[in-house]
């Protein structure tokens, strides 16, 4: 199959290409067979409308899912070819920042496994979010260019002018196909303007001129926010989005015969968080100004076709948009947000749910609680929390929007293909139909005591921390231990997700071997994470993780023990290797702040155990596995609540009240830290830990110390722990993102046919 293409293309054999000749011919020959299988049948249809969509690359997983994986993956090592060094090859995009976007995107996966009529639409930005590097112990942010000659975006006839403020752009929609598992394929459509222009961009680094719109527009994901040009350009960017969704909407359900006046019987819109929110009164503004709707029918008709997700009950993730800015940047729009406020006013006493506030900033989620249909969660515990405290007061008005989707991930890419010979011997054991129904993975539990496939699972697993090391030796230049306890938290930097309580970790264990208590089992801790440019903190963790890895690394004393590895530039490519090796999946933030994680559940199903938090969707894996099967610790979601409400927590009580947590904070300033790293940095986040802590570190640390000790003794008990692994295993099947888009289409979508 692969060898004809290349012989027609390039004249040549398969065995005389290069690998990026071979890449070529693999990406022409799947884009071929994705088209084959388009289909666009069904009248009504959901349009999931994100800022973000990770998808990761494509090439493999779009083989694995068109079922010619195996058979090309064969024809390459005949000819002495592998396909790991084709994958290679690909650019990744980083059209997103973490977990929101990389749930669009296994959403889009799971949309087209499940053959429903539904599409992708976002923004396609040419430099993606940043690529992170490390020097002088600190990140830096470079440009992230990964559009090719040759690449998976497909120009269309589509554009559209888009009317701001000050200026006129005209954008072009170009395709990516989205290839089911086994079934049809749908589309991610990115909006772009052809305007844009990269050479504005400072070489080497992420500024440019954020007026200059018609250049800049889809240069970045979320360009520094920090400034008000930066928070500007970011409205920008979501009203391009939008409206460019809306006429392609419009345009679709028109071909399909809707009057519009049936909109809700053509479309359903899911608001992937706030980000796209002015769909609404850009809709309602089309139905009005253009399509002769009385308000009443465009809001109603509107109102009836959104629905809209929540992912963060942070205060500081909730947009709320000056009215200045909208005036400036968005006019059109102004008056139907207005018209949408009074009509609050006039039917709700309740001042806290108005969409204009006080102080004349319009907050993006009241437009889509009052005129969306549906209100979801992310996770068990994230929901009630909306219902109970953040959104209390829109429950109260609006009860029956309100619903739960607990999160999902899909197993094609984050176990057939990142994890092959765990999969195969899962098939080998209870066959496959756990591809296409991920429940059966329950039939693993009657092996729970089967010595054979206990030692056969840790065998893997041992292969996958081999792959992993070999991989960060290629990279880095960094040895691992293949027969340390691999140790892993890899996701954003953020104060709440609470790194720096895994390095204050990191310095007990050091100060202990550097007693004499040396671990039975050598302990690699790997970090993988990018902080936003503008966020100091969360760089000054970084930073101090930076200096334990070389500190560490530099003794001889401990680090036959003892290694930290901060993995470059984490992105979907390196989870995919770094999930499978993982023995110990942390998920450490503070109880109520994560609205569900998504890496949780990768780590369970690769066979990791989890050291958690009861929050998000932790709670809910804990059901699952039982108690002797996951390691939880800390207060609970209420009980951290409860302290936010009586203002009651004081890091410095908790610092100098306990010996050892003072010890620990105070090794960030030591003089061994001190000469590595910098002096204001860490400074700042030693001040920082002891007379602020919004995220409570120093609440959970000990809590969390002993928790974490006790794991690593049970790891001592090899057969014990693979059997909790293999539990892990066999229950991860709910969170599938199979079962979350089934649950999304029969309570919210109902798409028919
Ligand atoms: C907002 C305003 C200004 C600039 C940026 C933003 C912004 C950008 C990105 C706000 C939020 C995000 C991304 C949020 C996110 O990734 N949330 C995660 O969503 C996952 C999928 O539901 C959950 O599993 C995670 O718990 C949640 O943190």
């Amino acid at each position: 199959m692969v060898n004809e293409k290349c012989v027609s293309k390039y004249g040549k054999e398969l065995k005389a290409c290069t690998d990026r000749e071979i890449y070529i011919v693999l990406l022409e020959l799947v884009k071929e067979l994705a088209q084959e299988k388009v289909s666009n049948k069904g009248k009504k249809k959901v349009y999931y409308v994100s800022a973000e969509f990770l998808i990761g690359k494509l090439l493999s997983n779009n083989m694995i899912n068109l079922g010619i994986f195996e058979d090309v993956k064969r024809e390459l090592e005949e000819v002495g070819k592998n396909i790991c060094d084709i994958e290679e090859i690909e650019p990744e995009p980083s059209l997103g920042n973490g977990g929101l976007g990389r749930l669009a995107a296994c959403f889009l996966d799971s949309i087209a496994s499940l053959g429903l009529n539904g599409d992708g639409i976002g923004l396609n930005y040419h430099l993606g979010l940043f690529k992170q590097v490390f020097q002088n112990h600190l990140q830096k942010e470079t440009a992230n260019p990964w559009m090719e000659e040759n690449g998976w975006l497909r120009k269309t006839e589509v554009s559209y002018p888009v009317e701001f403020g000050d200026c006129t752009v005209i954008s072009r929609m170009y395709d990516i196909d989205v290839v089911g598992y086994g079934n049809r394929t749908t589309k991610l459509h990115l909006f772009d303007v052809e305007t844009a222009d990269e050479s504005i961009v400072t070489p080497g680094g992420i500024d440019f001129d954020k007026k200059d719109i018609a250049r800049n527009l889809t240069l970045f994901l979320y360009p520094d926010d920090s400034d008000e040009a930066g928070r500007q350009l970011r409205i920008y960017q979501q009203y391009f989005m939008v409206s460019n969704a809306a006429r392609l909407i419009i345009k679709e359900c028109r071909e399909k015969g809707s009057t519009l006046h049936d909109l809700p019987d053509y479309a359903v819109i899911q608001i992937n968080d706030t980000h796209p929110t002015m769909i609404i009164p850009e809709l309602i503004r089309i139905l009005t100004k253009e399509e002769g709707f009385t308000m009443d029918e465009a809001v109603e008709v509107v109102s009836k076709t959104c629905a809209y997700t929540n992912h963060t009950i942070l205060a500081e993730a909730l947009e709320k948009w000056p009215m200045e800015y909208l005036e400036k940047v968005v006019p059109a729009i102004v008056p139907i947000i207005q018209e949408l406020d009074k009509r609050v006013r006039a039917k709700v006493s309740d001042e806290s749910t108005y969409i204009i506030d006080k102080e004349n900033l319009v907050h993006m989620a009241h437009i889509d609680i009052h005129y969306g249909f549906s209100v979801n969660g992310v996770a068990h515990l994230h929901t009630e929390i909306l219902k109970d405290s953040e959104l209390h007061n829109f429950y109260e008005l609006y009860p029956e929007k309100f619903n739960n989707k607990t999160n999902g991930i899909t197993f094609r890419r984050w176990l057939l293909h990142c994890n092959e010979e765990l999969a195969v011997y899962i098939s080998e054991l209870i066959g496959d139909g756990y591809k296409k129904n991920a429940m059966e993975l329950e039939k693993l539990t009657q092996y729970l005591d089967d010595e054979n496939v206990l030692d056969r699972l840790m065998q893997i697993k041992k292969n996958n921390k081999l792959r992993l090391k070999q991989y960060l030796k290629a990279t880095q230049n960094v040895d691992i231990d293949e027969n340390s306890i691999y140790d892993i938290q890899v996701k954003r930097l953020h104060e709440y997700k609470r790194q720096q309580m895994n390095a204050l970790y990191v310095i007990y264990k050091y100060l202990e071997i550097k007693k004499g208590n040396k671990p039975k089992t050598p302990i690699t801790v790997i970090f993988g994470a990018k902080a936003a440019p503008a966020y100091v903190i969360a760089k000054d963790i970084i930073h101090l993780i930076l200096c334990l890895q070389e500190l560490i690394q530099n003794d001889p004393e401990v680090n036959p023990y003892l290694k930290v590895v901060m993995v470059e530039n984490y992105n979907v490519s390196k989870a995919a290797k770094i999930i499978p090796a993982c023995d110990i999946s942390e998920q450490i933030s503070l109880a109520s702040k994560e609205a569900s994680g998504t890496g949780n559940m990768k780590f369970m199903l690769n066979g990791a155990l989890t050291l958690g938090t009861m929050d998000g969707a932790n709670v809910e894996i804990a059901e699952l596995v039982g108690d002797e099967n996951i390691y939880t610790f800390g207060e609970s979601s209420q009980d951290v609540i409860n302290h936010y409400n009586n203002h009651d927590y004081r890091a410095a009580d908790y610092y100098i009240e306990d010996k050892q947590i003072k010890e620990l904070v105070d090794f960030i300033i030591s003089s061994e830290i001190m000469r590595i790293g910098d002096v204001t940095t860490l400074l700042r986040l030693h001040t920082e830990l002891i007379y602020k802590d919004w995220f409570m570190t120093l609440l959970d640390l000990k809590d969390y110390i002993r928790t974490r000790e006790q794991m690593y003794q049970d790891y001592e008990d090899k057969r014990n722990w693979a059997r909790k692994s293999l539990m892990n295993i066999a229950k991860a099947g709910f969170f599938s993102s199979d079962r979350t888009i089934a649950e999304y289409n029969e309570d919210i979508w109902k798409l028919t046919e």
